[in-house]
This record gives C-alpha cells, structure tokens and sequence, in this order.
C-alpha cells in the first residue's frame, strides 16, 4: 500500500491536492478496505485454525462469557460465544475496527456487542463483570475439582458453599472421584507440560507393551494439536488385529496399579461417547470401547531448582497428580475415535454439525453412517473421514477452534 500521510498533511497544511490525487487516494481506500475485510466459512471444520491468535483481547473475552454459560448450564448462549470466539481465532490479523467483521459468520448480537466494548474500551464490561462475581469466582474454584460439575457446584452454591475451606467444613459427603479431586486440588490444577505428558505416555506405552505386545498408543487431545499446556493428557489405544483389544483395559489398569502409578482410576463403557452419537450409532460393536479416567502419580520429571525450601521442612514431595483418559478403540473404528478424541471440542462438535445438517451422515467416534443410503461409511484414516464429508482435510494443528 502507499503511504497515504502526505494527503493528510497537505489537507491539514490548507495546501491544494489535486483532484487526480483525490482518485487515487479512493483507490487506496478502496484496496485497504478489501485487504482489511476478512472472510471465512460458516463451519468451524472448513477452517484451519492454528495456535496462533491475533485476537486474544477478543476471544478471551467471548471465552469467558462461553465458560460461565455453560457453568450456568446455558448450553446455547454458550455455544454462541464459542462460535465467535472461534471465527476470530481464525482471523489472519488483528481485528480494528466494526467495519471489518462485516459477513463474517456466527456473530450474534451479543457477541457484537462484546467485541464492540473491547475494540472501544479495550475490555469488556459484562466480561469483566462476570469474571469479578461471587458466583462466577465460587463456579470456577468448585468445578476445578475433578469429579465436580456445574450441576453440582450450584447445589453447593445454595447451600452457601463457595470455597474448598466451606465444602472441607461442610457435611457434604463426596464421592471416591470427589474426594480423589479434592485430595490433589493443586496439582490437578497446575497445567500439564508437554515433557510431562511425553513421561505418561513412556508409561503407558510399557505398559500396554507388557500387557498385548503389538497394541498400539496414541497420544490424542491438546497435545496432538500441538498445544504444549493441557488440563490433562489423552491417549487411544488399538491393535492391527481386530478382537485382540478386547478385555485390555483392566489388564493395563492393572499393570498400572501394582506399580503404583494410579492414585484413583475408574473405568466405564464410554458414556461420554454414547451420549453423543446419533441415530445412527453400531449398537453391537459398541460393548467393546472402554474409557478410563484415572489421575496418575507422576514421579517428577520438570526440573526442582526453582522450587527451594527451607533444609528443615518436611521431606519435599517428589511426584504430581496428573489427569490421565485412556480410550480403547477396535481398529475398524480407529480412525473415527482417533478423529473424535483429537478435538478441540468446538471443531468436533462443529464437525458432527456438518455431518447432519450439510451431508445428512450421522458421526460419531465409532462411525458414520450415511442416512440417505441407510449405509456406514467405512474409513481407515482421518483423510478418508475428511473426503466421506466432502471436507478438504485439516491436520490436527489447525484443528484448534
Ligand atoms: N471431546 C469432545 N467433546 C467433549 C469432550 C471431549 O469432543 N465434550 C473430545 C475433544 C477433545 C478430546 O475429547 C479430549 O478432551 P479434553 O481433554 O477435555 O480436551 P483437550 O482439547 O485435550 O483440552 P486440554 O488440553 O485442556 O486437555
Ligand atoms: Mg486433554
């Protein structure tokens, strides 16, 4: 672009400027105005969204209006800020002005409203607001306990719990993954590093090697997308040969146990899972994937010095509680768990959105089903998911709406 500042200080000087001088000054205009309007895709699996975000100030704000929606259990408001949030984040520079955000998709009224109060104020008032009340404050300290959801917290909320000190005092009894939550608060809440999730994953590599030589781990979540903080780290695990995974979970949990390495474990057939498939889930072959949550006890591997007490303090604690999920998969579904455990949650939830509405297929982590030829769709990569939905493919770098 041409520096357009002489046109500016020769109007400001009182000089003459020329009508041809004024054309090409509409030109610029004209081309910064193209240059500075974005556009993208309604669907968040239509973008590629990076790590990188130009737009923080933006999409924290919409972020934080999104979390205390869904802990209000406010699902749609929720999933509205989500949207906003995650169209800015694909944004290939720093949003300015109003004027840019015109036909970009998915901002509501009251999305534009809070980027407004951003670009103008440079905060958000309601963003703002909300993160400096009570019951904000006592929903995020109360369902930062793993084992604790926004159900939960606001029965505890009413009963005028609103810190750990109140809900310790209080009569409420916990269940086993509450009070496991609970014991190791700190540490829970203490994002995993990337060397920390390499350490459970060398774990749990040797251990489904001992259990099923030949089975295979997969570091899914966060992680795979590239992210090098997460609240807990993912992995899926399969063997080539179809059937043998049956029945691994227990024995991996067991090998881990004996070792020491689970401070609490809980295995479940994958309700998570189920709840959000479609009609058209596999019925049969479902019985076989199992899911555990468990928190690890991780000996330390980040380095100490920083961390100096005093010689006579009590012996200092030389291992973290860390989140870990294990997901079993038979390899006829691999790449459908692998591509539902990937994340983030929005892309998924976006994806599962395209699916239904633009393709009439149902997706799940196990399948997809076509419902207008009544058929399941087979796929034994994420690339071929991709081209059954007529999406170009999008690496899990550029998953993170
Ligand atoms: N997932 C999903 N819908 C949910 C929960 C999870 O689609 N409601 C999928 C997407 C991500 C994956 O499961 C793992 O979940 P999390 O660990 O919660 O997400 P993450 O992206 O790994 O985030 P973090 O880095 O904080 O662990
Ligand atoms: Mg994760």
């Amino acid at each position: 672009l041409l520096d357009i500042s002489w046109y500016t200080e020769s109007m400001r000087a009182g000089l003459p400027v020329d009508i041809q001088d004024r054309h090409k000054l509409q030109q610029q205009q004209v081309n910064q105005a193209e240059l500075l309007l974005f556009s993208v895709p309604a669907y968040a699996c239509q973008r590629r969204t990076t790590l990188v975000n130009h737009n923080t100030a933006l999409t924290d704000a919409l972020s934080l209006l999104a979390e205390n929606a869904e802990l209000s259990e406010e699902e749609g408001r929720g999933v509205a800020f989500r949207r906003a949030a995650a169209v800015l984040k694909a944004l290939p520079s720093v949003v300015t002005s109003m004027a840019q955000l015109e036909g970009l998709p998915c901002l509501g009224g009251h999305s534009l409203r809070v980027i407004r109060d951003v670009l103008e104020n440079g905060a958000s008032h309601e963003a703002e607001t909300t993160k400096q009340s009570e019951r904000y404050k006592a929903l995020k300290v109360l369902t930062g306990i793993f084992g604790v959801g926004a159900k939960t917290a606001d029965r505890w909320i009413r009963e005028g719990i609103h810190t750990l000190q109140q809900l310790r005092e209080s009569a409420q009894t916990l269940n086993r993954a509450q009070q496991a939550g609970l014991d190791h608060y700190d540490d829970l809440n203490q994002p995993v590093s990337q060397t920390e999730a390499d350490a459970i994953g060398d774990i749990v590599q040797k251990a489904v090697a001992c259990v099923l030589p030949g089975a295979q781990v997969t570091l899914t979540g966060g992680f795979r997308r590239g992210k090098d903080t997460g609240h807990d780290v993912d992995f899926l695990i399969t063997h080539p040969e179809e059937g043998r995974e049956v029945g691994l979970m227990p024995k991996i949990v067991s090998w881990l146990e004996s070792r020491g390495f689970l401070l609490y474990q809980k295995t479940t057939r994958n309700s998570y899972l189920e709840s959000m498939d479609g009609p058209g889930r596999p019925a049969s072959n479902m019985d076989r994937f199992e899911r555990c949550l468990s928190i690890f006890k991780l000996p330390d591997v980040e380095p100490q010095g920083t961390k100096e007490g005093p010689i006579s303090a009590a012996p200092q604690k030389r291992w973290r509680a860390v989140r870990v999920d294990l997901v079993v998969s038979p390899i006829s579904q691999f790449a459908f768990a692998l591509l539902g455990w990937t994340g983030s949650k929005l892309f998924e939830r976006e994806l599962r959105r395209w699916a239904g509405h633009e393709k009439a297929m149902s997706l799940s982590s196990h399948a997809l089903h076509d419902n207008t030829q009544s058929r399941y769709l087979r796929a034994s990569s994420e690339e071929e998911i991709f081209a059954h939905l007529s999406l170009e493919y999008i690496p899990p770098s550029e998953r993170n709406a």
